[in-house]
Formats: C-alpha cells, sequence, structure tokens
C-alpha cells in the first residue's frame, strides 16, 4: 500500500507555507524607517481559511475521563495542523476545534449533532459512544458531512448504506469474535457466563462474543443484563455463581465494570473476567482496586501498532502526558489520526467544502499514529488490528497485537 500522507509530508507543507509568509513580512527596511512604519497590515482575507471540525464525546457522566481522552486527542490534532500551516488549495487553513458534550446519551447525541451541522462544521469526529454515534450519524448523513469515529465499534455505524460514515477502529464482530476464540482456546474456557450492559455497544460486543465462544467448542452457562449506570450486580452474579462459570464476560464499560469486578471478588467468584474496548482502559485497575487481580482480566483494543509504528506511539502518548498530565486511557490517538484524516483529504481535494472533500476521506491512505488508515467499501478500516491486554501489578499489560 502506497501511504500519500505521512507525518513528514505534512512538516513539509508546513515549510512551504512558512517560507511563504517568511518571504511576504521581509521588507529592506531601515531603522528610522522602521520607527515610522504603520503596523503591519493583516493578511488579505483570502489567505486564510477557517476549517470547524467538530468533536462529541461524553465529557460529563461517568465516563468523562474517556470522553475527555478523546476530546484531548482532538485538541493536540489542531494544535499540530495549526503549527503546520497546512495548506487547502492556495489558502492557509486555520483549525478550530468545536467540542460538544453528549453525556453518553443518545438523546444529547442528536441534540448536539444538529447544533455542529447549525454550526456549519465541515467535518466532525465522533461520537465516542455507538448508542450515541448510530443516531447522529443519520443528522451528518442528511447534511453531507464527513463523520469519522475514532471508538464506537458497533457494525451498524458503517452498515446504513451512509456515504459520510467512517471508522478508524475494528468493529465488535472482530473484537468479541477474537476474544470468544480467545477464552476458549487460549484461556480453555468451558462454561462461560455473559453479562451486557443493554447498550448498542455493550450488547452488540456480547453477542459477538457469545457466537464466537459457542462456535469454538464453549458452553454458555448464563446470559444476565444491568444498565450503563447501575451499582450493584450482587443478585445477577449471585445467580450466575450458581451456574458454575470459569469465564465471566462483561459487555459494557470501565465505569460500570470496575464496580462489578469488587463484586465478583466480594461474592467469591472463581472466573477470568472478560470484556471488549470500553472495559479495556487504565482506568478499570483504579475502579477496580485489588479486584482488577493478577492475569484475572482479559480485553481488548479495537486497534494496536506493532513494529515501526509502535516507538512514535509511544512518544506521542508520553507527549500527551507531558502536555495533559494524564495517561492516554484508550482511543485519544484515534481522535488525533481522525482529525488529521480530515485535514488530509481536505489537503487532497483542495477544499474543505464537505461535497467536495468527502470522496477523497473514502480514498485516503494515511499513514497515522494508530498504523495505516484506509477505508473499505463501508468506510470501515481496512486491515483492523486488535490488542489484547491482561492486568498485572494493577497495569494494564500487553499480550499481543492480532489482526
Ligand atoms: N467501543 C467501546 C466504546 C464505545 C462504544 O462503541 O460504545
Amino acid at each position: 500500500m502506497q501511504l500519500k500522507w505521512t507525518a513528514v509530508a505534512l512538516a513539509a507543507l508546513s515549510v512551504v507555507a512558512c517560507g511563504k509568509k517568511e518571504e511576504a513580512a521581509a521588507p529592506a527596511a531601515s531603522p528610522a524607517a522602521t520607527a515610522a512604519a504603520p503596523a503591519p497590515a493583516a493578511p488579505p482575507a483570502g489567505e486564510t481559511l477557517t476549517v470547524k471540525i467538530g468533536h462529541v464525546a461524553p465529557t460529563s457522566g461517568a465516563i468523562a475521563h474517556l470522553g475527555k481522552d478523546n476530546e484531548l486527542g482532538a485538541k493536540m490534532a489542531i494544535e499540530d495542523l495549526n503549527a503546520q500551516g497546512m495548506k487547502i488549495g492556495d489558502k492557509t487553513a486555520k483549525f478550530e476545534l468545536i467540542a460538544e458534550d453528549d453525556a453518553g446519551d443518545p438523546k444529547q447525541g442528536t441534540a448536539v449533532a444538529q447544533k455542529l451541522v447549525d454550526s456549519q462544521v465541515n467535518g466532525v469526529v465522533g461520537h465516542l459512544n455507538s448508542g450515541t454515534t448510530i443516531p447522529a450519524s443519520k443528522i451528518y448523513s442528511d447534511a453531507g458531512i464527513p463523520q469519522i469515529s475514532p471508538s464506537a465499534t458497533n457494525p451498524k455505524y458503517t452498515r446504513q448504506g451512509f456515504k459520510t460514515t467512517f471508522r478508524v477502529v475494528a468493529d465488535d464482530t472482530q473484537l468479541g469474535g477474537t476474544l470468544g476464540k480467545y477464552a476458549v482456546e487460549t484461556l480453555k474456557g468451558k462454561n462461560i457466563a455473559v453479562i451486557d450492559d443493554r447498550t448498542a455497544y455493550g450488547q452488540g460486543v456480547a453477542d459477538e462474543f457469545e457466537k464466537a465462544a459457542k462456535a469454538a467448542g464453549g458452553t454458555i452457562v448464563g446470559r444476565e443484563f444491568t444498565t450503563d449506570k447501575s451499582t450493584d450486580f450482587n443478585a445477577i452474579l449471585t445467580k450466575l455463581k450458581g451456574a458454575k462459570p470459569d469465564i465471566l464476560f462483561f459487555g459494557g464499560m470501565d465505569a460500570v465494570g470496575g464496580p462489578m469486578l469488587k463484586q465478583v471478588k466480594q461474592l467469591g467468584l472463581n472466573v477470568k473476567f472478560m470484556g471488549g474496548d470500553g472495559l479495556c482502559t487504565g482506568e478499570l485497575a483504579k475502579l477496580a482496586g485489588d479486584a482488577i487481580g493478577e492475569e484475572m482480566v482479559y480485553c481488548a483494543e479495537a486497534g494496536g501498532v506493532d513494529g515501526d509504528f509502535k516507538a512514535p506511539l509511544d512518544a506521542w502518548k508520553a507527549k500527551f502526558k507531558e502536555k495533559n498530565g494524564v495517561d492516554v486511557q484508550i482511543y485519544a490517538p484515534y481522535v488525533y489520526d481522525a482529525v488529521q484524516v480530515l485535514a488530509a483529504a481536505m489537503a487532497k481535494a483542495g477544499s474543505a467544502d464537505p461535497a467536495k472533500y468527502l470522496p477523497e476521506v473514502g480514498k485516503i491512505e494515511y499513514k497515522g499514529l494508530t498504523g495505516p488508515i484506509a477505508f473499505d467499501e463501508k468506510g470501515d478500516i481496512k486491515n483492523g488490528a486488535l490488542t489484547l491486554y491482561t492486568y498485572k501489578g494493577g497495569a494494564r499489560t500487553q499480550i499481543a497485537v492480532v489482526r
């Protein structure tokens, strides 16, 4: 695959743009002339193109730590793009971030999506949750605005026939499928219990897990559900304990998974605890305390890099920590790449008009922090990776990157 838009290429654009600015701002002036000179004229309005990028995630509520992680990734991309002085057509682009909070709530998600459309954003990165991303995608599609989700993994998002929907991570079919197989073939699970939080993500990933675990020869001994706001799981865990599972899979986010793990320990349930990407955060170890155990919890991020991509991603994560004072939770680098992909498509089209640059998003071949990004006909990432993790010594620890 030929990767056309690299960080090096973007830096080269920056050099060209800066060179032009320096030429224009270098009059040969004597000290006396300088003293009397009027303030330099502002550049003609036509030289700058304001590009509005909308970003949506839950920056309030139980998973605000994940929403803020995503938003910081978007901010870092905007800062880097502006520092590079990227050209779109013959204009220097000035990127502006319009960040909205959907609180992980589908209704609030569609309300802020309409707000972004009304603000005439040129592109959108988000939302974080499948349950907000899917309904919001119709609003962006109707307005013809390209949308890239950095973290919503429910397959339905890209299977609605919209031309505007893209995703830079693997989906729940891949996540649940890989984890189900891993549960039986590697962790040697035989009797498997499943809980989900009834969200588009939680239920979807649990269904895929269950299907794959059964196909690999596992037996599903119980299926229960909770909500994405629950804190007491004693009734469902007690019921499942009676079925003597050796694996317990939870389809849901870390904010619910952490307290659930504490109750698993209190009830003496002797299981390997598994989950998808929503569980697979640094925060989970804090939320679960000593219930995180040693190599007892297994999960997967819906992306990942190895080989030559590892060092630049690690360096970016270190920069993120230095700048923001917090570690990357999970999807900030994917948000960073999603913003860069929109910008690269605009540069390629020579326009930030959604109708003009949308075809370039679909054709993009971008070498990102999170690996090569190109989309299939649905808008899903081609050849998406997964990273399997466990928790050791209270820290998320990588097992392997798989495709
Ligand atoms: N993929 C996990 C978190 C976001 C979601 O799909 O709801």
